[in-house]
């Protein structure tokens, strides 16, 4: 009798909707709600340089947008969740008005967490202007973290409680480094050289000076892990991909294939 009694629940319920919002998170292992279907079906089951591969093919149909459309972006992407009129600096966690952008003191503005002298790419459509890494900053936060490359340790920032900075590198707040950490691996998977783009790849250092390498990778996946991503990370995924540029950040979808990759 049990037997029969469950097999109606499966005909009766059993719509795709149903069966994937009932049956499926329990059951199977599923990508996160707002996934399209099939889309990460050409990397399942890959690892190493297989998988980063896998990944490019997919994510490097994406749009770019100019550096002044990151303004605007930035003010949707990074909306301040309990105040729409104000956006998230992200080494601060501060809250700022959205119209306070430009390069002034008490202004914010467009930090590559990939900072762009490493690769030299700049600001034209590309690298520069990729809404992955590219967050909001207090203009000088993002002055004190320069061009320095990641690690921990250092002296308190001005301005940034919980980051830390000493002479060759800088350390985000903790809410934020699996953020960093993801934004970092969404570039060096999505620029691989072969679209005009230098190639983008993390290494150990913390001296990269103009080299397209950003450090220190070791450090990069334990934030990863320590820092999973959340909601509204993940929702800054499903922004990006379905208003601005139409491809995604695999390293927020599955936070695995950092440490699979490297
Ligand atoms: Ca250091
Ligand atoms: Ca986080
Ligand atoms: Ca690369």
């Amino acid at each position: 009798m049990p037997a029969l009694r469950r097999m109606p629940v499966f005909v009766v319920v059993g719509g795709m909707l149903c069966a994937a919002a009932i049956v499926a998170p329990a059951a199977f292992s599923v990508e996160p709600a707002d996934v399209p279907a099939g889309y990460y079906d050409s990397a399942e089951g890959k690892t190493g340089a297989d998988l980063h591969a896998a990944l490019h093919d997919i994510i490097d149909n994406g749009d770019h947008l100019t550096y002044d459309q990151v303004w605007d972006a930035l003010k949707v992407t990074d909306e301040d969740p309990a105040n729409p009129a104000n956006v998230i600096m992200i080494y601060s966690g501060a809250s700022m008005p959205a119209d306070a952008n430009g390069g002034g003191v008490d202004q914010w503005n467009r930090e590559h967490t990939w900072a762009k002298s490493h690769g030299d790419f700049g600001t034209s459509p590309g690298p520069g202007t990729d809404l992955f890494h590219l967050r909001p900053s207090e203009v000088g936060v993002n002055d004190t973290r320069g061009n320095l490359d990641f690690d921990n340790g250092g002296e308190p920032v001005a301005g940034a409680p919980g980051s830390f900075v000493d002479g060759d590198s800088f350390e985000p707040r903790d809410a934020v480094k699996g953020d960093v950490a993801r934004g970092i691996f969404y570039m060096a998977v999505r620029y691989d050289g072969d679209d005009g783009f230098a190639d983008l790849e993390p290494n150990d250092s913390v001296d990269n000076g103009s080299a397209p390498n950003i450090g220190r990778l070791s450090v990069l996946l334990t934030w990863n892990a320590q820092d999973p991503p959340d909601a509204a990370e993940e929702a800054r995924n499903d922004v990006i991909y379905d208003q601005y540029q139409h491809n995604r950040n695999p390293f927020i979808d599955h936070p695995e294939w950092a440490g699979a990759i490297w």
